[in-house]
């Protein structure tokens, strides 16, 4: 297996692409297939402290990698963190900050978008859930020697590997949190990145609680999200 290295200035050799064609009757039956299933999809913030199959966090993790990125620079570095005493310390920066944010710094109207959420300063999530997943953006690419180069679309580049991850944990049968606590400078220095990472999200993943409630939102129709000329 070759390594991925930036290519400078250098072709990729173009390689034959012929996926099988999926007949329609049977693209049209798993499409709707993933639709429902992806319907059912919740954010969860009240976690069982059941273990999770370790195999099951990887793969999804290998999916989010498949993402396409800007110039194919892959800017993501997913930190899997267990160990519990990282996992407090974690918790306790991000409740402090929490604690700042839900006491003035969002604002009025940031935090009546989200009272109908019922989030607060408050995140056991961080520490119950079997597995915590900070996503890292690496805001230009760092060279063994030092020197740099630029990346390009990493919001949305990341934004899109986030987004499969969270469909593939999904898949599984697993629950995930998208917590992006503000600010998250925190996560660097915790988890000793370098300097070209800076925290994306912080995915805490598992099963939901046997007692877990989520809000009984509504998404929005087709017709509101689809325009079509
Ligand atoms: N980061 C805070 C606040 C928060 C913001 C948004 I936008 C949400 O959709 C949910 C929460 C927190 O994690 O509580």
């Amino acid at each position: 297996m070759t390594t991925w290295t930036p290519l400078h200035g250098q072709p990729y050799q173009p390689i034959p692409y012929h996926p099988n064609r999926i007949p329609v009757e049977e693209a049209l039956v798993r499409s709707a297939a993933f639709r429902e299933r992806m319907d059912e999809r919740r954010t969860v913030r009240m976690f069982s402290k059941d273990p999770v199959p370790e195999q099951l966090v990887l793969d999804a993790i290998a999916v989010a990698n498949t993402a396409p990125s800007g110039a194919h620079q892959q800017p993501w570095t997913f930190v899997l963190v267990e160990d519990p005493k990282v996992r407090a310390r974690i918790r306790e920066a991000a409740e402090a900050e929490e604690q700042i944010s839900y006491n003035g710094r969002l604002g009025e109207e940031w935090l009546s978008a989200l009272q109908p959420l019922g989030t607060d300063e408050h995140k056991p999530h961080l520490t119950d859930a079997p597995y915590l997943l900070v996503v890292f953006q690496q805001r230009f690419g760092l060279r063994p020697d030092g020197t740099t180069y630029k990346h390009y679309y990493g919001d949305e580049s990341v934004g899109i590997a986030v987004g499969m991850l969270l469909a593939a944990l999904h898949i599984s049968g697993l629950a995930a949190l998208t917590h992006t606590p503000s600010p998250m400078k925190f996560l660097a220095e915790a988890l000793e990145r370098p300097r070209n990472e800076k925290a994306f999200a912080v995915i805490p993943i598992g099963y939901p609680a046997d007692d877990a409630v989520v809000p009984n939102l509504v998404r929005k129709s087709m017709d509101q999200v689809l325009v079509r000329i």
